[in-house]
C-alpha cells in the first residue's frame, strides 16, 4: 500500500538501509552519504538549516529566553475544550477506514496546535529524556546487520534529483545516522529558530512520555477525528468539498511533482510553524497536514468493522497485513508530503499507521486531557 510515508515501512527500511550500507560501503561511507544527503535536501533543508550550530545548550538557552510560550505541565493553556458529541467516523474511500460509522465521544481538552520543538525541549530539559532515535540500537532487533552499523538515527525525506517511479519509497527516504528531534534532517541540521515548528523524529513511545510528563495523554483516534471534523458535514476534506476553497490552501501539504519537485505553493516545502494555516471551527490548527500525528490507538486494518460506538479506545492488539507481527499505532492527518498525487491520506476520515518505536521528519503529535474534576 502506498503511504506518504506514515513511517509504516520505516522498520524494514531501517534494516534495509543498514544492511545495504554495510555491504556497499561500510560505516564511514554510511556517514559520508548521509551528510551528503542532508546537504542536497534542498528545499526542506532551506527551511530547517537556519544556523550552523547544533548545540543543545544553545537550543535550551533560546527556549529559556522565549516569551513564555511554552505550555506548562498540568495546565490547559493553549488547549481547546471539546464538549463531545456524535459524528460519522471514517471514509469509504479506503479499506481500513470503512465502513463510515457513528461514534460518540465524551468531552475532552485538546492542544490547539501540534507539540512544538520548544515544548518538547522543555520536557527534555526537565526530565533528560532520550528519544528512541537517540538511543543505541539493540542487535536483537536487527538480525544480520553488523553491530558497527547499528548507529542511532532516523528516517529523513531525501528527494531525488529527478522524477522517479512512485513504487519504491526508498528512492526518497533514507536512514540517516544522527537524525533526531534536535537534528531533524541529520547531524548538520538543527532546530535553532524553529522553536514554534512541530517537533518531529518522535516515536509513539516518545510522544506518550511527553504527554505523561505534561499531565496529558495522546488522543484516541476517535477524539482526533471528532476534533478535525469540528461539527462539519461529512465531506472529502475536513474543511469541505474543494481542495482550495476561494483559491486558498487550507493546510500545509505538497504541491508539485512528488517527490522531486515541491513547488511549495502553500508557502512551505517542509513543516510550517504551528498556526500558519487557518484554524478550524473549534479553534484548532493543523490537524490536517503539516505533520502526521500519533494517536493512542493500536492499528488494526479491520478495526472499524466492529469497533465500539461509544468512546472507542482502539483494539487490544495490532495487525497490519502489510507487515504482520509489527506493532503499530494509528496516525492521523497527513503531512507536508501528502498530495492528491501521492499519499492522499490527509483527506477526512483516512488513517495512517506507524511502527511503535519508529520516527521520521514529517511525524509529530498533539495531546488531549480529560475534564479536570472539581
Ligand atoms: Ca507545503
Ligand atoms: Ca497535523
Amino acid at each position: 500500500m502506498r503511504s506518504g510515508l506514515t513511517n509504516n515501512e520505516y522498520y524494514e527500511m531501517k534494516k534495509y538501509s543498514l544492511i545495504v550500507a554495510f555491504f556497499v560501503s561500510g560505516l564511514y561511507t554510511l556517514f559520508g552519504q548521509s551528510a551528503n544527503a542532508v546537504a542536497v535536501t534542498t528545499m526542506s533543508c532551506e527551511a530547517m538549516c537556519k544556523a550552523n550550530t547544533s548545540k543543545k545548550a544553545l537550543l535550551l538557552q533560546s527556549v529559556k529566553g522565549s516569551s513564555g510560550a511554552i505550555s506548562v505541565a498540568n495546565s490547559t493553556d493553549e488547549m481547546v475544550w471539546i464538549p463531545g458529541g456524535e459524528f460519522n467516523m471514517g471514509t469509504n474511500d479506503y479499506p481500513d477506514a470503512k465502513p463510515v460509522h457513528k461514534v460518540s465521544v465524551k468531552g475532552y481538552w485538546i492542544d490547539e496546535h501540534e507539540v512544538t520543538n520548544a515544548q518538547f525541549a522543555a520536557f527534555v530539559a526537565a526530565t533528560h529524556y532520550l528519544t528512541i532515535a537517540e538511543r543505541p540500537l539493540d542487535p536483537k532487533d536487527y538480525p544480520g546487520v553488523p553491530i558497527e552499523n547499528l548507529v542511532p538515527g532516523s528516517a529523513v525525506f531525501s528527494p531525488p534529483a529527478g522524477k522517479v517511479s512512485l513504487e519504491n519509497m526508498q528512492q526518497w527516504w533514507r536512514y540517516v545516522p544522527g537524525a533526531s528531534w534536535q537534528h531533524p534532517s541529520g547531524p548538520e541540521s538543527n532546530i535553532v529558530g524553529l522553536e514554534n515548528n512541530p517537533v518531529v523524529q518522535v516515536s509513539y513511545l516518545d510522544a506518550k512520555a511527553y504527554a505523561e510528563w505534561a499531565g496529558k495523554r495522546l488522543p484516541t483516534e476517535a477524539e482526533w477525528e471528532f476534533a478535525a471534523r469540528a461539527g462539519r458535514p461529512h465531506t472529502k476534506y475536513y474543511w469541505g468539498t474543494d481542495l482550495k476553497p476561494d483559491g486558498k490552501w487550507q493546510a500545509n501539504i505538497f504541491q508539485g511533482t512528488f517527490p522531486n519537485n515541491n513547488t511549495a505553493e502553500d508557502g512551505f516545502a517542509a513543516a510550517a510553524p504551528v498556526k500558519s494555516f487557518p484554524k478550524n471551527p473549534y479553534g484548532i490548527y493543523d490537524l490536517e497536514g503539516n505533520v502526521w500525528e500519533w494517536c493512542n490507538d493500536l492499528y488494526r486494518d479491520d478495526y472499524y468493522k466492529n469497533s465500539p460506538n461509544v468512546n472507542p479506545q482502539g483494539p487490544s492488539s495490532s495487525n497490519d497485513p502489510d507487515e504482520p507481527g509489527v506493532e503499530k499505532h494509528v496516525q492521523k492527518g497527513g503531512s507536508y508530503l501528502c498530495s492528491d498525487q501521492y499519499c492522499i491520506r490527509y483527506v477526512a476520515g483516512s488513517r495512517g499507521k506507524g511502527e511503535t518505536t519508529s520516527a521520521c521528519n514529517h511525524l509529530g503529535f498533539r495531546c488531549v486531557k480529560d475534564k479536570i474534576r472539581n
